[in-house]
């Protein structure tokens, strides 16, 4: 089993569709075994952010992402990493496929619906910062 991180982005929080998106992540397969509901600070978003720390649109991502309260959560399953990120769709809603979560509920690049790790090594990254062990029950 793999464990990834997840969050349910603002938008996707303020426009209601955090209770389709949770049905989704269940029905595909996945455990969720740690899960809160957080309003980030600029700072928390721009330490969450910070490999993007030189990007042109770190400003504005972070701005977004500190703008309302979000869902994060961590996944398991086998694959999660790449199950997840499958689930998700592409970064940009307009070149996500057809059933995916960014397809339905993206609304820009920078608006889209969802967050998911990359790779192992971020996975563990993500986890530790929103998460205690204490806080994950498998
Ligand atoms: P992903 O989340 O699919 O791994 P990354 O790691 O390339 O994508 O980008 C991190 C986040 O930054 C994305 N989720 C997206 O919301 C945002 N982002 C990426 N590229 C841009 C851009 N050109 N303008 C605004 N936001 C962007």
């Amino acid at each position: 089993m793999e464990r990834t991180f997840a969050i349910i982005k603002p938008n996707a929080f303020a426009a209601g569709n955090a209770g389709k998106i949770i049905a989704r992540i269940y029905s595909e397969g996945f455990a969720i075994i740690g899960m809160k509901k957080l309003w980030l600070s600029k700072k928390e978003a721009e330490g969450f952010y910070y490999v993007h720390q030189e990007r042109p649109f770190f400003g504005e991502l972070t701005d977004f992402m500190s703008s309302g309260p979000c869902i994060v959560m961590v996944l398991e399953a086998d694959g999660a990493i790449k199950k997840w990120r499958e689930l998700m769709g592409a970064t940009n809603p307009a070149d996500a496929a057809e059933g995916t979560l960014r397809k339905e509920f993206g609304d820009s690049l920078e608006a889209n619906a969802t967050h998911g790790s990359d790779a192992p090594e971020t996975a563990a990254f993500e986890v530790s910062y929103f998460f205690s062990g204490l806080e994950l029950l498998a």
